[in-house]
C-alpha cells in the first residue's frame, strides 16, 4: 500500500511525554489505561544514568557529563549493571532507579541478567528512559562509508565489509531510517507454483522434502552465489525456508541443501504450492532493495529517491537476541523485580541455517529479541520492540507473574509474545504462568517468517492477554495451548479479553484463525473480543477457531465478521460454550465443524448470526454431538436458511435450535461495522445480552504514533494458480510408491495402484493398478490428477499395457458439482476399445504390449464439445478419430483420472503421462 516511505518517523514531545507517562503511571497501577494525570513534573531522581555521551570510568551519578569533563553518566547499560550489584550491597534494600538518555546503544552481546541483579517486591531494579529521550538498545551496526557506483544508468551505494568477507557477519535485514528494507525477490509480484512433485531425495528420506520441478527460468543456475539464493515455500499454515543446493537445468529440479521439516503432506513441496525465490542477486533492480554478497563482502543498497549516504541512518542487524533474564528454576533462583521502562529494543539478525530453516507451526521456536527464563515478577512497561528479525518477547520456562503493559512490538521478523514452553510440565511450580500482557499494540509481524504469531501461549496457565490490539499477521493473531488431541495440558484458566485483533492471514496461509486453540483448556475464557478481517489462502481463516482437542474454554461476548471460512470453527474438542456472541458476514460458511466424536462437542447458543454469503452450518453436522439453541440467524438476501441441508423443522427433530429464531436482530450498521442493537431488536427474546466492545483493544490515548497504521506486504496478496502440466514416466519414485502428485484411493491393501519396476513404457518405472473383486467401489484402485486448465487446447498423451480381465476406464472432468464429463474412454476387459458415442471405433488392443493414446481437447472458450483421439497400436500407423462428442460445458479439466473398472483380478499399467496447453 502506498505511503510515504521515506520520511523519518521521529516521536514528538507530545509523543514521548506520553511514553514517560505511561511507563510512570504502568509503575504504580495495573489498572487499565493511564490511570495518574501526566502533570509535567521532572522525573524521579535516578541513582545511575547510562548516556552515549558517558563514560564507564565515571561514577553515573551525573545526568550529563560536567564542566571539566571528570564526571558524568556510564556509557554502558553493562556498566550500570555492575554498579547496581555494588548499590545493592552497600545499602540494604532499597529501590535502584538506572535512566538511560536518548540515543542508541549498539550492543556487543546480548544484556544478560542473573539472579543477582534482581530487585525485591519493595525495592525493584528500574532501567528506564530519561524523560522526552529514546534510549535504543540496537543488536545492530550503522553502516557508514558508502560508495556511489553506477549500474545500467541506476545510482547505486556499495559499500565492503571485511567481517562478512571474512564470515565472520552475515545479515538478512536492513534498516534505512528505521524502516525495514527487502532483499530482491522473484517472482516481482505474486508467486511462483511448483510444478512438479519429488520424492524426497535420498539425504532428506524419512525427514521432510527438498526438491521440486519449476517452470523453466524460475530458478536459475547461472545465478551468482547459487548457495545464498533461498527458496521460500508455502505450505498450509507455514513457510520453510530453504536454501539452493543444486539445480538440474535438463531436468528443471531444484534440490535445497536440506529437508522440510517433516514427511507429512503440510510440510511437502506439492505441485501447485506457491514459491518465492529471494535474494538473487541478479534480480536486485528496485530502489528500497539490497544485497549483500558475502563472498565479495559487499553490500549494495539500491537508494529510494530523496536518500543521501550523508542523510539517512543504515543499520544492519548482529545480534539475534539482546536482553537474556536468566534465572536458574532448577535451583529456585529466579531473576526477580527487575523492570524495563520506556526503552526500545531493536535490529535484531535471524538468518537461514545451512541445512535452510522450516518448522511446523507458530514458529515457535525462533528466538526472540528480550528472552526470559525462570524470571518472576518483571515488568516491561511503555517499550517499543522493532525491526526484529524473529520474536519479541519470550518468557519462557518458570517465568511467573511478569507484567508486559503499554509496549509497543512492530515489524517483527516473526511473531510478538511468547509465553510459557512447548513441552508439558507435570510440576506445575515449574511452568511459566500467571504472566499479563496488556495494553499493547503487536502489529505488522510475521516479515520474515510469515507463520509467526501475535501472542502464542504455549503450556502455560493462567495469564491475562487484554486489551491488546493486534494486527498485520499472516498467520494467526492468537494462539492458547499447545497439545494436540486431549492428553494433559498446562494451557488452562488463561483470560483473552478486550482484544482487538484484525488483519490477520491477509490471504498468505491457510487453517488460522483471529484466536487458535488446541488441547483441554479448563477454566479458560474468551471474551469480550473484537475479530475481524480475517482471511486465509486457502481453507480456514476462521475467527474463533477450537483446534485439535480443545475443551472446557468459554468464548462469549465476542464479535467476529468478515472472515473466509466461518467466525467459529472447531475441528474436534468437548465440551466447549460459545454464547452470547456475534458472528457477521462470513464468506464461506458462518459455523464450522469438523470432526465428530463420542461426547459432545459444544454447546452453542445465545448467538447471534447475521450473514450473505454461504451457508449457516458447514462442515459435518451428520450426527448429534453438539446442542445449538436460543440463538437468532438472519440471512441478508434471496432464499430460505438451511441448517446442514435440513429444513428448520427437520432439524429440530434432531432437537437442535429448538428455540432460536430466524428474524433480522436489528443492527445499527452493520455493514460499517456498528453492530450494536437497535431499539426493538428481537435479541433479547433469545436471551441475548448486549455487550459493551467501546474499551476493548488499545487504550487509543497511549498510542505514541511510532506504530504505523500500514506498513508495505512482505508477502503478496494471492494469485491465481496457474495451468500445471503433467510429465510423469514414475522414474522419480521409488518401487511401491505411489504416483507422484496425484491422488490414489485404493479398495484395500491388495487391490492398489503403485509404481513397479516390472514393466515400463520409457525408462525403468511405471504405474501397476491391481484390480480384483470384494471393493467397495468397483472404480478403484483409482488414481487421479489436477491439471488445473481452464483455457486453450490441451494435449494428452500416456501409453497403457492391458492384461487379459482389466478394465480400465480414463476420463477428464471439471470441478463442478455434479461435474461434467470430457473425453473419455474404456478398455474392455477383453482389450477392445470403447468411446462413448462412437460405436464404429473398433480397436483391439493386445495383451500384455504398449499401446499410446493421445487425446486433444478445448478448455474454456475452445470447448466445443468435441474432441480427437489417437491411438498408436505396436508396430502400426497412429489411428486418429475426430470430432468424439464430450460435453461441451466442460470448460475446465480439473480431474484426469485411471480407474481400474473391473470386478475380477486382473492387472494393467500406465506409463508416459504428459499433459500440456497448446497454447491456441
Ligand atoms: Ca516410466
Amino acid at each position: 500500500m502506498p505511503r510515504d516511505t521515506h520520511s523519518l518517523r521521529k516521536p514528538s514531545p507530545l509523543n514521548s511525554a506520553s511514553r514517560w507517562l505511561g511507563l510512570l503511571c504502568g509503575a504504580a497501577a495495573n489498572a487499565v489505561g493511564p490511570a495518574c494525570a501526566w502533570a509535567g513534573e521532572a522525573p524521579a531522581r535516578a541513582d545511575l544514568y547510562v548516556s552515549p555521551a558517558g563514560n564507564d570510568q565515571w561514577s553515573g551519578t551525573l545526568p550529563e557529563p560536567n564542566g571539566q569533563k571528570t564526571d558524568g553518566p556510564f556509557a554502558t547499560v553493562q556498566q550500570a549493571q555492575r554498579a547496581v550489584r555494588d548499590l545493592k550491597k552497600g545499602a540494604g534494600p532499597k529501590p535502584v532507579t538506572v535512566v538511560l538518555r536518548g540515543g542508541t546503544y549498539f550492543l556487543e552481546a546480548p544484556l544478560a541478567f542473573t539472579p543477582e541483579d534482581s530487585g525485591t517486591a519493595a525495592a525493584p531494579v528500574v532501567y528506564a528512559a530519561y524523560p522526552g529521550e529514546r534510549p535504543v538498545l540496537s543488536g545492530g551496526a550503522r553502516l557508514t562509508g558508502w560508495q556511489r557506483v553506477e549500474v545500467e544508468g541506476q545510482g547505486r551505494w556499495q559499500l565492503r565489509i571485511p567481517e562478512v568477507q571474512r564470515g565472520e557477519w552475515q545479515f538478512s535485514q536492513l534498516f534505512v531510517n528505521d524502516e525495514r528494507r527487502f532483499r530482491p525477490r522473484l517472482p516481482k509480484e505474486g508467486y511462483h507454483h511448483i510444478v512438479k512433485e519429488l520424492a524426497p531425495s535420498e539425504a532428506a528420506q524419512g525427514k521432510g522434502y527438498d526438491r521440486f520441478g519449476f517452470r523453466p527460468g524460475d530458478v536459475r543456475s547461472d545465478w551468482s552465489n547459487l548457495n545464498d539464493v533461498e527458496l521460500l515455500a508455502f505450505h498450509q499454515w507455514s513457510m520453510s525456508r530453504l536454501r539452493v543446493g543444486s539445480i538440474d537445468d535438463a531436468r528443471n529440479v531444484v534440490t535445497a541443501t536440506g529437508p522440510t521439516c517433516n514427511p507429512s503432506y503440510w510440510a511437502g513441496l506439492q505441485r501447485g504450492n506457491r514459491f518465492l525465490v529471494e535474494n538473487v542477486k541478479e534480480a536486485l533492480d528496485t530502489p528500497g532493495q539490497f544485497y549483500l554478497d558475502r563472498p565479495a563482502g559487499v553490500l549494495t543498497y539500491l537508494p529510494l529517491p530523496g536518500e543521501s549516504p550523508e542523510a539517512v541512518e543504515v543499520i544492519a542487524p548482529r545480534l539475534d537476541q539482546l536482553v537474556l533474564l536468566k534465572g536458574q528454576p532448577e535451583v529456585g533462583l529466579p531473576v526477580e523485580y527487575l523492570e524495563f521502562r520506556g526503552l526500545t529494543f531493536a535490529h535484531t539478525n535471524w538468518n537461514v541455517p545451512e541445512t535452510g530453516y522450516s518448522f511446523p507451526q507458530a514458529e515457535a521456536s525462533i528466538a526472540a529479541a528480550v528472552s526470559a527464563v525462570g524470571a518472576h515478577d518483571c515488568v516491561w512497561a511503555g517499550c517499543e520492540l522493532a525491526h526484529l528479525g524473529g520474536y519479541g518477547l519470550d518468557l519462557g520456562q518458570a517465568c511467573q507473574r511478569n507484567r508486559v503493559e503499554n509496549c509497543e512490538l512492530w515489524d517483527l521478523g516473526a511473531g510478538g509474545i511468547r509465553i510459557g514452553t512447548q513441552g508439558y510440565e507435570a510440576d506445575e511450580s515449574k511452568v511459566a504462568g500467571h504472566n499479563v500482557v496488556r495494553n499493547c499494540a503487536l502489529a505488522h509481524g510475521g516479515r520474515m517468517h510469515p507463520a509467526a504469531i501475535g501472542v502464542w501461549i504455549g503450556h502455560s496457565p493462567h495469564n491475562r492477554i487484554e486489551h491488546n490490539d493486534i494486527h498485520d499477521f499472516y498467520y494467526t493473531g492468537l494462539s492458547v495451548g499447545w497439545r494436540w488431541g486431549y492428553a494433559e495440558s498446562n494451557a488452562h484458566h488463561n483470560a483473552i479479553e478486550r482484544n482487538h485483533v484484525y488483519n490477520i492471514g491477509q490471504a498468505v496461509l491457510s487453517d488460522m484463525g483471529g484466536i487458535y486453540t488446541l488441547g483441554p483448556s479448563p477454566g479458560s475464557v474468551i471474551r469480550l473480543n473484537r475479530f475481524h478481517d480475517i482471511d486465509a489462502y486457502t481453507y480456514g481463516g476462521w475467527g474463533i477457531y477450537f483446534d485439535e482437542g480443545t475443551s472446557d474454554i468459554l468464548a462469549e461476548n465476542n464479535l467476529v465478521y468478515r472472515t473466509k471460512t466461518g467466525g467459529f470453527h472447531q475441528h474436534y474438542g468437548k465440551e466447549n460454550r460459545f454464547v452470547n456472541n456475534i458472528l457477521a458476514f462470513a464468506r464461506v460458511g458462518q459455523i464450522q465443524r469438523t470432526r465428530p466424536e463420542p461426547h459432545r462437542s459444544f454447546v452453542f447458543e445465545r448467538n447471534l448470526v447475521l450473514w450473505g454469503e454461504g451457508p449457516l452450518l458447514h462442515g459435518n453436522w451428520s450426527d448429534n454431538q453438539y446442542l445449538l439453541d436460543r440463538n437468532l440467524y438472519w440471512h441478508v438476501g434471496e432464499g430460505e436458511i438451511t441448517f446442514a441441508g435440513m429444513s428448520l423443522d427437520k432439524w429440530r427433530e434432531k432437537g437442535q435450535d429448538a428455540n432460536s429464531l430466524i428474524a433480522d436482530p436489528l443492527f445499527v450498521d452493520p455493514a460499517k461495522d456498528d453492530f450494536r442493537l437497535k431499539d426493538g431488536s428481537p435479541a433479547a427474546s433469545v436471551g441475548f445480552v448486549p455487550f459493551d466492545l467501546s474499551d476493548t483493544g488499545r487504550p487509543a490515548n497511549l498510542a505514541t504514533g511510532r506504530v504505523p497504521a500500514d506498513m508495505p506486504r512482505a508477502f503478496p496478496p494471492p494469485v491465481p494458480v496457474p495451468p500445471l502440466p503433467i510429465e510423469e514416466g514414475f522414474e522419480e519414485s521409488q518401487v511401491g510408491a505411489k504416483a507422484p502428485a496425484a491422488q490414489t484411493y485404493e479398495g484395500n491393501e491388495t487391490r492398489t495402484a503403485r509404481v513397479t519396476d516390472e514393466t515400463a513404457f520409457e525408462g525403468k518405472h511405471c504405474l501397476k493398478f491391481i484390480d480384483g473383486p470384494d471393493q467397495k467401489n468397483v472404480w478403484d484402485p483409482h488414481v487421479f490428477w489436477d491439471p488445473n486448465f481452464s483455457e486453450g487446447t490441451v494435449v494428452g498423451r500416456f501409453a497403457l499395457m492391458h492384461t487379459a480381465g482389466a478394465v480400465i476406464y480414463h476420463e477428464w472432468r471439471d470441478a463442478s458439482q455434479p461435474y461434467r464429463v470430457g473425453p473419455s474412454l474404456t478398455v474392455r476387459g477383453d482389450g477392445s476399445l470403447a468411446v462413448k458415442g462412437r460405436d464404429d471405433i473398433q480397436v483391439q488392443l493386445p495383451a500384455g504390449q504398449w499401446v499410446q493414446f493421445e487425446i486433444i481437447c478445448g478448455f474454456g472458450d475452445g470447448a466445443t464439445g468435441k474432441y480427437s483421439l489417437t491411438v498408436t497400436l505396436p508396430g502400426q500407423q497412429p489411428q486418429r478419430f475426430a470430432d468424439l462428442p464430450c460435453d461441451p460445458e466442460c470448460r475446465s479439466l480439473r480431474w484426469l483420472g485411471f480407474c481400474a473398472h473391473g470386478t475380477e483380478d486382473a492387472v494393467f499399467y500406465l506409463d508416459g503421462l504428459a499433459l500440456s496447453d497448446r497454447g491456441e
